[in-house]
This record gives C-alpha cells, structure tokens and sequence, in this order.
C-alpha cells in the first residue's frame, strides 16, 4: 500500500507512534510518506520506501497565525496525487483530521480515504475545549476510518463527544527486538559509579507528566537509599523540577539528559520508570520501558491500568500521592529478587500485549478494511 502519514513531529508520544508505524510499514513493503512540517524526531536512518515532504506554510502580515492547516490540507493533496496514495493516516485529531478532510473533499471524485488515530491529549484536553469540540467531532464523524490507542480513550471519546460511529481501539506497541534489556555497563557507570539504582523517567515535561513529582518522589526515596534519577526530554515544567532538585541538593544525584534519540538504549539501563501524570491515554514510555524489562511505578489514571499490572509488573498509585508512590519504588530497589521478577513480568506483559510484530498487522488489516469500504483497491 501507499500511505501517507500525518504526524507532530516534536517531542510526544503520538508523533513517535506515527513514527515508528511509519517505519514498520516500510520494513513490511509499504511506501510511507510523511507530510509535516518537519522530520518526525524518530525518523532515523534511511528507508528507500519511506519519503519526507514538508509543508511550507507561508506567512503574510495580514496573518498573526499562518494557516498550517490549510497549507497542511494542499500538500496532502498533492502527495496523495503525485505519489498516488492509497490513504492518509493521521495521528491526533486536531488539526490534522480537518486537514485530511479538506483534502479528501479536493481530491474527488478520486476516493482519497483518511483514518484518524487518538492519542490522548486530542480529546481528553485540547478537544474538550470548546473552541476546539464541534470541530474535532466533525472530523471524527467524517474520518472513514477513527482509531484509539486504548480502551480507556474509545470510551471517553464516545461518551464526551457523544459520537455515535464507531471507534476501534489498535494500542501502541513496541518493538520487542529493539527495546530489551541493556548491559551498557558504560552508561550504567557514568550515571551511577557507586552501583546505586537508576530511577528513569522520559516524557516532553508538559505539566500533565508532573515532573515536579518526578523529583519529589525521587528525594523520598533518596532520604532511605542512596540512588539517581536520570530525566530524560524536555519542555515547560523542566524549571520547576531544576528548582526542586537544587532546593533539595540532589545536583549530584539528579541528571537532566535533554532530549535524546536511541532512547532504547537508555532505557534499558534503568531499574525502575517512574510515570506520576495527572492523565495519561496509554503511556507508551511506561510500555518502552517495560519491553526493556524496567518495572513502573505510575498513576492509576487513564489508559495506565491496561499497560501496567498492579502489583505484577509494577505498581500503580493515584495522582500526586508521592509518598505511597516513594513506598512501592523502595519496595522495587530494596529487594532486587522483587525487582527483577517484576522486571521479567514487565517484558513478558509488553510482548504478550503490545508487539509491534502483533499490532502493526491489525493497521494493515483496518487499513485493507477502510479501503474495501472506500472502494478502492490497494496497490500490494
Ligand atoms: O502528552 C503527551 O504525552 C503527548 C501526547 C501526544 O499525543 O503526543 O501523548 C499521548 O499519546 C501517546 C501516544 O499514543 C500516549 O502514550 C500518551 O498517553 C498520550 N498522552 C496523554 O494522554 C497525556
């Protein structure tokens, strides 16, 4: 097939899901084609099957917001034409789904289907804004195709949108032979030359994730053991959490790695990932890590519970709650019998559930499915 794939690029869970899809697909044959406004940050290392185009959106005094989606929609139109797509796939609605719209209604009469993917902040926060509701809902109403990426978001979705159409759940995955176990004795030095434990978290430090819990629970743990904290992303809340770190004199203890590409590799490193968000549609960091054998700590909030077990492969507490959420770290970092089983049971869960071997097929299936409806066929 030929697909074009919609994505932010930035630093956030649904542009790595694109991504990674995005990649996938062309390791199985498909041609994919990105259409953004810059190379998705994942997008390493070279696929002939797979083609960047990026969306120029041109400015004009008259504009204090340039219209990306507009010059998002004419670029799908012309990829999809000049490449000959088969259909657009985009990854969070807003406003991505308008824009697929648009060029799905300028490609007739030739049928150019799109299907919207879920992520999370889509709908439980942007979308929810009034400014931004009955136009989100449109879209999904009008996509041919509307997926989420846990049963937690369909459910939201249908009840606070009141959508009547159906939503299929596909959840984020991973790919089980990239992200395992590491035996980086170098990282696991330079971050930790006195042996302690490594607590690891990885996120865009948006105010959700809850950052500033991050440090509180790490220096709750640090009063009972000695042990770091590597953080790794970047965002608005890093500030707040520099501030505690100082204020707490854990300089020593606490890195800030920034943003990182190879994430596998890092992860692999650590002996337990925190997650405190407020909300959370899926937690695919908490997935990465525990494809890499790390226990969770993280909040009993959204989509979580369909990804960690409690009490299995990790641990889950109710937001903001750093104390209990401190008691199940130590729980994992002072007895490492307990951590590696939950460290074993962690892998065995993500692959059971959430291999990218298992769930990209289920996307050709439905993307097969749209096009059999849409009443197209598919180029193999
Ligand atoms: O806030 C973020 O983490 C970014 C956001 C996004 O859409 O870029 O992430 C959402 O999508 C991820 C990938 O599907 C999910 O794993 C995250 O749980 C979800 N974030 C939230 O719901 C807060």
């Amino acid at each position: 097939m030929k697909i074009g794939i919609t994505c932010y690029p930035t630093y956030g869970g649904s542009g790595v899901v694109a991504t990674e899809l995005g990649i996938e697909l062309a390791a199985r044959g498909h041609e994919v084609h990105f259409i953004s406004y810059a190379i998705p940050i994942r997008l390493t290392g070279a696929s002939e099957r797979i083609f960047f185009h990026e969306v120029e959106v041109t400015t004009y005094p008259l504009f204090d917001h340039p219209p990306y989606t507009l010059a998002l929609a004419t670029k799908m139109g012309e990829v999809a034409e000049q490449a000959s797509l088969d259909l657009l796939h985009v990854h969070f609605a807003i406003p991505h789904s308008v824009s697929a719209l648009l060029a799905r209604m300028m490609a007739a009469p030739r049928r150019l289907p799109f299907i919207t993917t879920l992520h999370g902040t889509d709908i439980t926060l942007v979308g929810s804004d009034r400014s931004y509701l009955p136009i989100t809902r449109f879209s999904i109403e009008q996509s041919d195709g509307v997926t989420a990426i846990s049963n937690y978001l369909r459910d939201r979705t249908l009840k606070e949108f009141e959508i009547k159409r159906p939503i299929d759940v596909i959840p984020n995955f991973v790919n089980c032979d990239l992200y395992k176990k590491s035996d980086d004795a170098a990282a696991r030095a330079r971050w930790a030359p006195g042996g302690e434990p490594i607590l690891m978290h990885l996120s865009n430090f948006r105010p959700v994730k809850r950052l500033t819990d991050v440090v509180e629970i790490f220096a709750l743990v640090r009063e009972k053991i000695p042990a770091k904290l590597v953080l790794i992303g970047d965002g608005p809340d890093r500030g707040a959490a520099e501030y505690i770190v100082r204020k707490k004199r854990l300089t020593k203890d606490v890195m800030f790695l920034g943003k990182q590409d190879r994430v596998h590799e890092k992860l692999g490193v650590a002996d337990l990932f925190l997650l405190p968000s407020d909300e959370e549609s899926f937690g695919l960091a908490a997935l990465e890590a525990m494809a890499c054998e790390v226990p969770v700590v993280a909040t009993n909030v959204g989509g979580l519970p369909e990804v960690v077990t409690h009490g299995v492969d990790g641990y889950l507490f109710e937001p903001r709650d750093v104390h209990i959420a401190a008691k199940y770290a130590l729980e994992i970092l002072t007895r490492p019998d307990r951590g590696r089983m939950m460290g074993e049971m962690a892998r065995t869960n993500a692959r059971r559930r959430y291999c990218s071997n298992d769930i990209i097929p289920m996307y050709e299936a439905y993307y097969q499915k749209i096009l059999n409806s849409a009443g197209s066929t598919a180029r193999a």
